[in-house]
């Protein structure tokens, strides 16, 4: 099988296959054929009298010991992956929280609050006070808020109920679907799926609706906070893939998820102390921070640092034999990095007490003392580039321009140099008129399953070709980065005539005497809130629910529970979601039917499973048809 579509990631393979080192791909071939009963979701190890299979064929058992059939099953397993990804973003989002109310209360001196009007938007939003009161009261109240959204509460999440529809508000009220806590929905989850608890394989679903709604906030949460300590994201041309190592530097990835470890160490590395030791260290051209996965998405959109890779090819990085030091925080790190380090001179760094790895070198990273632990970390790059191998250097002459940073603010700022007074309104036109035919937001990461980012670049050329505008988060993020579709260039040759004049118009407005890149990159994982908030903006606008409009969302190639949980709140929030790798749950026609089909009238929104990824841009075009049609436009 085909393992890549990406020129610098099958030179880095190469690499490996002729050291003999194993990557992720041979670790898939090792697995084949893969069970059909957890392909299809019918296993369970929910308690200690299984595990429990059930037989997709006549003869075999029909439900596991306890009763459980194949419906509970698989319901019960979906409803965990959910809970896991809100666990994931709820971790990220409170590791937020809990650092903007130590620097509100001076005990994180290495992150004061960067973007003041960003927290009053926000503290205006949740209804937090801000006539006449200091920055740091301000900032101490909405951490509070947000740290008071993670336990039960009464009253819907603050970060769910202000940030959508009415309508959407509503909706959820009707199904009991609203959360009011973050950590006690996963709890909850938890509970409702263990031993003998929920068996209504639909109010399974619904529950795990409710605990998507909650990493939806989560997800928010964090994207806010973060804007709030390191600035919100304009527009910037940086590079992806990994020819943006450097040879005579010493190259740091920062690898993982959350801005509080990678914008310190960034921050860091411009200090001329660290880059003089670098160069004394024997690295002419000093420090050269580049970025892996969400992480470095967050780090490229607000410091224009480059992209290496991402997802499925973050070993990648360090088969170039030039990487000094991988520093990772938490999710999406695959445990195989420490065994591929040894091979080489990299230092993999791990930072956070919840994820050590063995073999790894584990810095501890404090907020009381950021800088300090940050500093540390770079002086032990700096250290292991003095081993680097030379012979074993093989940096792919591969990389690309990347504009990134395309933050809802942003968009907001780009459109109102078109229409200062009420800047939706080009937009909003341009859709009536038909050239926004629709808008596609790509989310997720890379899989093995599929040879990396194919799915991305057969889907984006037949719906930038229909004049869909592209949006991007995560790994989709990255994949079109590395791709180059995110250039002007790529609007030129791929944008149907539509949507190449909107772009190019918005793109002269704001002094780039060229169009926007095709796809706008939003930023990491979390940020896929960024684009919610303008869907939000635009159906408040139009006096429409967001299950009316002509969005739609894809993950074509999903990996992690997150995704899982991401998608889920995507169909809550009435986007039609297509998902390229079938999920586990074909064992069950109760399950399959309502995520394809019954959802779609309770949120208006549902999942759409199609592994052809042409196919699947069609399914997507169609519905966007359907959506014009319903709000009497051109279909
Ligand atoms: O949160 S896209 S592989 S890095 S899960 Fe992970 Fe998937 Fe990448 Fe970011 Ni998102
Ligand atoms: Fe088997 Fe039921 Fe236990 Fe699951 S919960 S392992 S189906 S007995």
């Amino acid at each position: 099988m085909e393992k890549s579509t990406d020129k610098a990631t099958l030179s880095a393979i190469g690499n490996a296959a002729k050291s003999g080192i194993e990557t992720v791909w041979d670790r898939y071939a090792a697995q084949l054929p893969q069970c059909g009963f957890g392909q299809t979701g019918l296993c369970c190890r929910h308690c200690l009298q299984g595990p429990c299979r059930i037989s997709p064929f006549e003869d075999g058992p029909k439900t596991g010991v306890c009763g459980a059939n194949a419906d509970v099953m698989v319901s019960r397993g979906l409803s965990r992956a959910v809970a896991a990804g809100t666990a994931s973003h709820g971790g990220h989002a409170k590791h937020m929280a809990h650092t903007l109310l130590k620097s509100a209360q001076g005990k994180a001196p290495d992150y004061p609050i960067k973007d003041e009007a960003k927290l009053k938007a926000v503290a205006g939003r949740i209804g937090v006070s801000t006539e006449g009161r200091s920055i740091n009261e301000i900032a101490a109240d909405v951490a509070k808020m947000a740290l008071e959204d993670f336990s039960e509460r009464e009253s819907p999440l603050t970060w769910a109920a202000t940030t959508v529809t009415k309508g959407r508000v509503d909706t959820f009220l009707k199904f009991g679907v609203v959360p009011t806590g973050i950590d006690s929905s996963v709890a909850e989850s938890m509970h409702r799926t263990t031993y003998g608890v929920d068996s209504d394989p639909v109010n399974i679903l619904l529950g795990a609706i409710k605990c998507a709604l909650a990493d939806y906030s989560a997800c928010h949460m964090a994207t806010d906070i973060a804007d709030i300590l390191f600035g919100t994201p304009t527009p910037v041309a940086t590079r992806a893939n990994l020819g943006v190592l450097k040879k005579n530097a010493v190259n740091i990835a920062l690898h993982g998820h959350n801005p509080l470890l990678s914008d310190i160490v960034t921050q860091v590395a411009d200090e001329k102390g660290l880059n003089d030791m670098a160069r004394a260290a024997g690295a002419p051209e000093g420090l050269n921070i580049v970025g892996v996965c969400c992480t470095g998405n967050e780090i490229m959109m607000r410091h224009k640092i480059p992209l290496a890779t991402s997802s499925v090819s973050q070993e990648a990085a360090i088969l170039t034999g030039a990487l000094d030091a991988m520093v990772v925080d938490y999710q999406c790190i695959m445990p195989s990095l420490p065994g591929i380090a040894e091979c080489y001179h990299t230092r993999l760094i791990t930072t956070m007490p919840i994820a050590k790895i063995p073999k790894a070198l584990h810095i501890e990273f404090h907020e009381a003392t950021a800088k300090e632990s940050a500093r540390k970390i770079i002086e032990t790059a700096i250290n292991a580039f003095k081993k680097r191998d030379p012979n074993k250097i093989n940096i792919p002459d591969v990389s690309t321009t990347a504009f990134a940073g395309f933050s809802t603010e942003a968009i907001v700022a780009a459109l109102s140099l078109v229409n200062k007074e009420d800047p939706l309104k080009p937009l909003i036109d341009n859709i009536v008129a038909g050239n926004i035919y629709g808008v596609c937001l790509f989310a997720g990461c890379n899989t093995v399953k599929v040879a990396q980012d194919a799915n991305y670049i057969a889907m984006i050329k037949e719906l930038a070709k229909k004049n869909v505008l592209i949006l991007a988060t995560g790994c989709a993020s990255g994949a079109f980065a590395r791709q180059g579709f995110m250039t002007p260039e790529a609007t030129e040759k791929y944008a149907g005539p539509g949507l190449k004049a909107v772009l190019t118009a918005v793109g002269q407005a704001a002094g780039l005497g060229g169009p926007l890149p095709l796809v706008l990159h939003m930023g990491s994982c979390v940020d896929n809130t960024r684009a919610s908030d303008v869907a939000v903006a635009v159906a408040n606008k139009l006096g429409v629910d967001l299950h009316m409009l002509p969005v739609v969302a894809s993950a074509p190639e999903p990996v992690t529970e997150k995704a899982v949980a991401i998608g889920t709140w995507a169909v809550a929030a009435g986007l039609p979601t297509h998902l390229g790798v079938v999920p586990p749950v074909l064992g069950s026609k109760v399950v399959t039917e309502v995520l394809t089909s019954a959802a779609k009238d309770l949120f208006g929104g549902y999942f759409i499973v199609e592994p052809d990824p042409v196919k699947a841009a069609e399914k997507l075009i169609a519905v966007i048809g359907e959506r014009r049609k319903g709000l009497g436009l051109s279909a």
